[in-house]
């Protein structure tokens, strides 16, 4: 990849005021030249760095566009080679026309990623700092552009380097072969080992900025949970009625909690039918139920508990036998932060016994009044309650599975492996360990194709 000289459109292709691509590789200006006819400059291989040029785009001698270009040579542009950002006018023609001239003069046509790749490539950032940058394009709330923007920053990545000087710090001691070290070693593995602890538990809140948790609202017909979707959102966005069986397809938003983005799903009321477009949108529910992290389950507090109800509780209790294998998300805190029990209408009289789901979910329900929009402040703090939503600047946090993976194994590593290596007998194992922490956290700080795949395969 490093001959090659690749062309990225960086802004949206749409409607839009201006229009950028990016040239980066070693035949940028020879590229970009064979197209561009500047105003104050007749070749632009001799062009300066980091200056601006204004001028033309023709191809076969007509006229594309008006432009002006960024040259900024290797040594100073961000992707570590020879770049040139083409500045056009906005709008899907423009942009693909010159985009084409620039294939035809020999660019390879890249994604604006490849740009990151090739930075990441020449050691202009590294892996962690490339995943950040990339996330925060996809970053919904401004809580999370700021954590990723840390990120970027190299708040991670400098609390891995530090990681990786306790090792070294170990490595020196073991081949010192001082028994007198082990004493020092106890204090190093110590220290590895809070620091491993405090970014696994950061771990929560960056995936959950990065992959917003899914909170289905599940409930029988006629609970009132469209009500409540709309309530949440603000306006009109599913069909209410009073007919139960109302909501089929199922109707997804996404909305943001102090900082924290969710995907918020409202689903067709589950109960037995014989109604076809019924049923199938309770398969559709079940799908949905499927992929959630959350479930907001619906009674009505104006019907006594029913079978449906029974129902309800039933699907939970499976759903929560079947994620009970992968609730690494949930931090190991138990159930209370994938269900809430709510009990709607509590504007009208009660006739629902809300003990009955208070023993069998063993917590307390949160109250409401979807109509009214009552109670809803103990609903967003329930979907909180894990995360630390308060942004501490430059403050290291695990955004994605990949990292939370590596940095787990790195846990089991020093966890087992700690009173061995205070132990005053040392042999050629112990170096063997220190090795694969190393390679444990350097994967972290690099990447490696394995650990690349599964990151993408996210998105
Ligand atoms: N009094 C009162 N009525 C409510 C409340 N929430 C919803 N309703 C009414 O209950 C009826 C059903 O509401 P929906 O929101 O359509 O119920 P749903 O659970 O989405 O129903 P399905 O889509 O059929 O499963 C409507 O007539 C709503 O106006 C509430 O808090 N208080
Ligand atoms: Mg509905």
């Amino acid at each position: 990849m490093k001959d090659t000289t690749i062309a990225a459109i960086v802004t949206p292709l749409g409607e839009g005021g201006i229009g950028k691509i990016i040239v980066s590789g070693p035949k940028a200006s020879d590229l970009v030249h064979t197209i561009f006819q500047g105003k104050s400059i007749a070749d632009l291989r001799n062009a300066e760095s980091k200056r601006l040029y204004y001028g033309h785009i023709f191809d076969d001698g007509q006229r594309l566009d008006e432009v002006i270009l960024n040259v900024v040579k290797k040594g100073d542009s961000f992707t570590g080679q020879d770049m040139i950002e083409v500045n056009c006018h906005g709008g899907i023609r423009v942009l693909t026309r010159i985009y084409e001239c620039l294939r035809s003069a020999g660019a390879e046509s890249a994604g604006w990623e490849s740009l990151l790749a090739q930075s990441c490539e020449n050691d202009k950032m590294d892996f962690i700092r490339k995943e950040a940058i990339r996330e925060v394009v996809f970053a919904r709330t401004k809580l999370g552009v700021k954590v990723l923007l840390d990120q970027y920053g190299g708040a991670l990545s400098g609390e891995l380097r530090k990681c990786l000087e306790i090792i070294e710090g170990i490595r020196h001691s073991l081949q010192e072969g001082d028994d007198a070290l082990s004493q020092k070693n106890g204090a190093f593995f110590s220290r590895l080992a809070i620091l491993i602890g405090r970014l696994l538990e950061t771990a929560s809140l960056g995936m959950a900025l990065t992959v917003p948790h899914v909170v289905i609202i599940l409930g029988k017909p006629n609970a009132g949970k469209s009500t409540i979707i709309n309530a949440i959102i603000g306006e009109e966005r599913a069909l209410v009625h009073h007919e139960p069986g109302t909501t089929r397809d199922y109707v997804n938003e996404f909305i943001s909690v102090d900082g924290i983005p969710f995907e918020i799903v409202d689903t067709a009321g589950m109960r037995n039918t014989s109604n076809k477009l019924e049923a199938m949108g309770m398969e559709l529910t079940l799908e949905q139920l499927h992929r959630s992290d959350k479930v907001i389950a619906v009674f009505d507090n104006s019907r006594p508990f029913d079978r449906e109800d029974q129902g309800i509780l039933d699907i939970l209790n499976s759903w929560l036998q079947a994620k009970g294998c992968n609730n690494f998300r949930r931090g190991g805190k138990g159930d209370s932060h994938a269900i809430l029990p709510v009990v709607n209408k509590c504007d009208l009289p009660a006739r629902f016994d809300r003990h009955r789901i208070e023993s069998a979910l063993c917590q307390s329900v949160c109250c409401i009044s979807a109509v009214n929009k009552d109670g809803f402040a103990d609903l967003y703090r329930w979907l909180v309650k894990e995360f630390d939503t308060a942004h501490k600047p430059l403050r290291p946090v695990v955004f994605n599975k990949r990292q939370y993976h590596l940095l787990a194994k790195a846990d089991v590593l020093v966890k087992q492996n700690k009173d061995y290596f205070t132990a005053k007998n040392k042999n050629s194992e112990s170096l063997e360990v220190i090795d694969e922490l190393k390679d444990t956290f350097m994967a972290c700080l690099q990447g490696n194709d394995s650990s690349r795949r599964k990151d993408e395969e996210h998105h």
